[in-house]
Formats: structure tokens, sequence, C-alpha cells
């Protein structure tokens, strides 16, 4: 890369935090809700200086302040490969694969986020991306109504779109270019009152799904989220419901453990925004529910083995009141079924269930020879190296339904008999997604040769 151009890293965090500043202005409860994760995220951190020297290891600590993911939905193939050349440009590529029709949601997802472990340490920032499925649209007038005004609709600005040109041919942006870069990329996701269909086609596509009248009514993918990260997601839900935030009943993930995994999350309700129609002078005003709050706690990504058992295990929970309930004693029977899931590191990482990322202590730096030849975990055990756990960095699809579904409103469920389609989502967006496991793997890995470095 020449000397002049910045790195996608840096490109990706001027991004991130223009996108913070605006979603605060569309959406000041957000805001709220960055100032109470923040209190309890220092509060947590004096109390705990375990946690603290483990995050400060790790290079967490220094990323977790401007910690966020959002979330959008576009239209058409051409909207989402699109994307995946905008968000290349800030280093974020596409992860994992996510099905939500089986949730009753008419879309597949993949989340754009970075790769490496030192990406990930200066901003994370991941968003998860959704690409509506018109062909579950039963109504095949509809479908095709919402076919055309969605081939007509550009939510790239020129200026973007020839930054983009620019940096894949030169291999980079200047300072300046990012600059510029940055805010014209910023536009694709801002909010717009005013909608692109009048309000009886609004009503046609809200009768089809509430998200199809989200993606295909407006000119662009307003992000609908930007999710903090907390390091105790109870206290901050108790807190959010101290401010009088309409949280979520449930919060979404694995139970409070000891040695969190995977990624709990809760939010709330999505709020309900006056929207301008053409054609409507003097009606009545319409409104839209897009928009809303959510927080999560991460914790360690699991390998396949471990990702496998949390499957079961949050089937069983789910099912024991009903089929996918989350209704009754749900907390109790969650934490129930959990007992089952070891819930210390050593006993975690030697079972084979967790990714761990390993480093030298002192002692191990000031004695090479020992370390040369001692296996990892006999290091571990003799003080000689740390075994801290690598962060989850991606999305569960079960927890995906459930925040999809708490902001559609109740009745909203809906059964898709359609599979999966991994396939067309790839051919969608012009290329293959990355497999979350192989990127763990590969930082584990990392960190055991750099013992021997
Ligand atoms: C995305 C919902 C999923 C998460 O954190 O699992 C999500 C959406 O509503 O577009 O953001
Ligand atoms: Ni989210």
């Amino acid at each position: 890369m020449s000397a002049s151009f910045v790195s996608p890293d840096v490109i990706r965090r001027l991004f991130a935090q223009a996108m913070s500043r605006m979603y605060r202005t569309e959406v000041p409860l957000y805001g709220t809700l960055v100032e109470l994760v923040e209190r309890i995220n220092s509060q947590v951190l004096a109390q705990d200086p375990a946690l603290a020297a483990q995050l400060l290891r790790n290079d967490e600590r220094a990323r977790l302040d401007e910690e966020r993911h959002g979330a959008i939905r576009v239209g058409t193939p051409q909207e989402l490969a699109t994307l995946r050349r905008l968000f290349a440009v800030m280093g974020m590529y596409p992860v994992g694969y996510y099905d939500l029709s089986v949730a009753g949601v008419p879309v597949h997802s993949t989340a754009f986020r970075p790769l490496t472990a030192a990406a990930l340490a200066l901003n994370p920032f991941r968003v998860f991306t959704s690409l509506l499925r018109l062909e579950l649209i039963e109504d095949e007038a509809l479908r095709a109504q919402s076919a055309e005004i969605l081939a007509r609709r550009r939510i790239f600005t020129d200026d973007a779109l020839a930054l983009i040109e620019q940096a894949e041919r030169e291999g980079g942006l200047s300072q300046a270019d990012a600059e510029r870069f940055v805010k014209q990329a910023l536009e694709t996701f801002r909010w717009h009152g005013d909608a692109t269909v009048d309000l009886p086609t609004y009503h046609a596509l809200h009768k089809a799904h509430r998200l199809v009248a989200d993606v295909v009514s407006f000119r662009g993918p307003h992000i609908n989220h930007l999710t903090p990260r907390t390091l105790d997601i109870d206290a901050a839900q108790a807190a959010m419901i101290e401010h009088g935030m309409a949280a979520k009943a449930v919060i979404e993930g694995p139970p409070r453990r000891a040695c969190p995994i995977l990624l709990r999350q809760t939010s709330f309700k999505a709020l309900e925004e006056a929207v301008h129609f053409p054609d409507n002078e003097g009606g009545d005003a319409g409104t839209h529910t897009a928009r809303f709050g959510e927080i999560e706690q991460r914790g360690l990504a699991l390998t396949a083995k471990g990702r496998a058992l949390y499957d079961q295990l949050l089937t069983q929970a789910r099912d024991a009141g009903g089929a996918g309930s989350t209704g009754g004693d749900y907390g109790q029977r969650l934490q129930a079924v959990f007992a089952s899931f070891p819930d210390d590191h050593d006993t975690l990482r030697q079972e084979g269930l967790g990714y761990y990322r390993y480093q030298l202590t002192d002692a191990g730096r000031a004695a090479p020879e020992r370390v040369a030849d001692l296996p990892a975990e006999v290091l571990v055990a003799a003080g000689l190296a740390t075994a801290d756990p690598i962060v989850y960095e991606d999305f569960l699809p079960v927890s995906a339904a459930g925040i999809f579904q708490s902001n559609l409103g109740g009745g909203e469920q809906r059964a898709y008999t359609a599979h999966a389609n991994r396939e067309a989502f790839e051919q969608a967006l012009g290329a293959a997604v990355n497999d979350e496991f192989e990127i763990y793997e590969r930082i584990q890995a990392e960190s055991l040769a750099a013992l021997r470095g």
C-alpha cells in the first residue's frame, strides 16, 4: 500500500464515529443508552480488576468505548453487491450467512466486519446487513411493483460510487479522499422522513410484511439501530427500565454465567415516527416504526463443538415451554438447562469448546528455553502463559430473529416454508461469505505460534 493512503482501519473508525454522531441526532434515546452503558462499564471495570486486566491484555479495553454494531436492510442484489464494495474500502468483509425466513422474517443476512486481530483491536465496527427476499411476497402484483420501485432508486451518491471505484483502482484513499468518502458513505444510511410511495402503497406493502414496507418505501437503507457493548447486560437492562425505556422482556442468547459465552442482547422497542407521504397533503400524517435501540454483552467465541452444544441447549430451553417459546419461566429454564455447559475457562479450553488467545507472562518471557518445547496447556498451568477468551464478533440467528420480532409487533409472526438459500445470497453479494470459525481458529493459532516467536 502506498504511504500516501490511509489504512482502511482508520477509515472504518472515522465512519463508525460519524455514524454514531448521526444516530445520536436522529434518535436522541441512543445517546442516553450510550451514556448509561458507559457508566455501567466503568463501574464493572472498577469493581473487577481481573476483568480490566484481561481486557487490556487482549486489546479490548481501548476499543470498548467506541464499539458498536448497526443494522440495515436492502432490497436488491445490486444494492448488496455495492455495499460489499463500499464496506471493503473500510476493511469490512462479509462473515457468516443468517437465514431469518425460518423465523418468519423474509430476509437473509450477513455481517460486514474486520477479520484480523489487529483490525478488530483498532475498531471492530460491524453492520448486520439483510437482503429482502422478494420471492417470499405472495401477491404477485405487489411483488412486481416492489421490484420496480427498488430498481428505480439509487441508494449511493455519485461521489460515493466514484470514490469506491478510485479506491479499488488505486489500492486506497488519501486522507482527504477518505474524509470525503466517509461523508458520502454516510448519506446511504441516513433516515428519510419522506416516503417515496403513496400511503395506499405503503399500507399494501405493510400488509405483506412490515419489513417489506420498511425496505421498499424509502430512498435508502436507513440505519435502524446502533448497539454499544456493555460488560453487564443485566445491570444495563435494569437501568434501561429505570429510565423508562420500553425494554424487551427477554434477554436473547445464553443465560448469565461466570464465563460469558457468545452474545447476549436486549433492545427497546422501535419508535413510531412521523413520515410524509407524497400526494397526502392535508391527509392524516403517516407513521412508520423501524428504528430502535439495542445493547449487547459479548463473551467467548465457541468452537463448532461448543456452538453445537449451545444450539442444542437453547432449543431444549425454548421447547420446554412449547415450541420455540420464551414465555413463562423462560429465564429459569434457560439457567437450568445451561447448567450442563461448563462454566470455567480451564474446562472450556481443555474440552475444546471455545477459542483462546495465548500470551507469555513475565515468567514465560524470562524462560524461553522452557517455553520452547512445552505444550500450551502446560505453560498455562505453570504460569508461563495466559489463555484469554477470544471475544465473539458475530451474531446469533435465533437472537437476531427475536430482535426483529420484538420490533415488528406481536401479530407479525408468519411462517415461510422457504429454505435457507446461501447460494442465492452469495450470488447477489458477488462473493462468498467468510467462515467465522476459520477466523477464530486463525487468531488462536497465531497466538500459539507467537509464544515460540
Ligand atoms: C437486524 C436485527 C438483528 C442483531 O443484533 O442480532 C440484529 C434488523 O432488525 O435489521 O441487529
Ligand atoms: Ni443488532
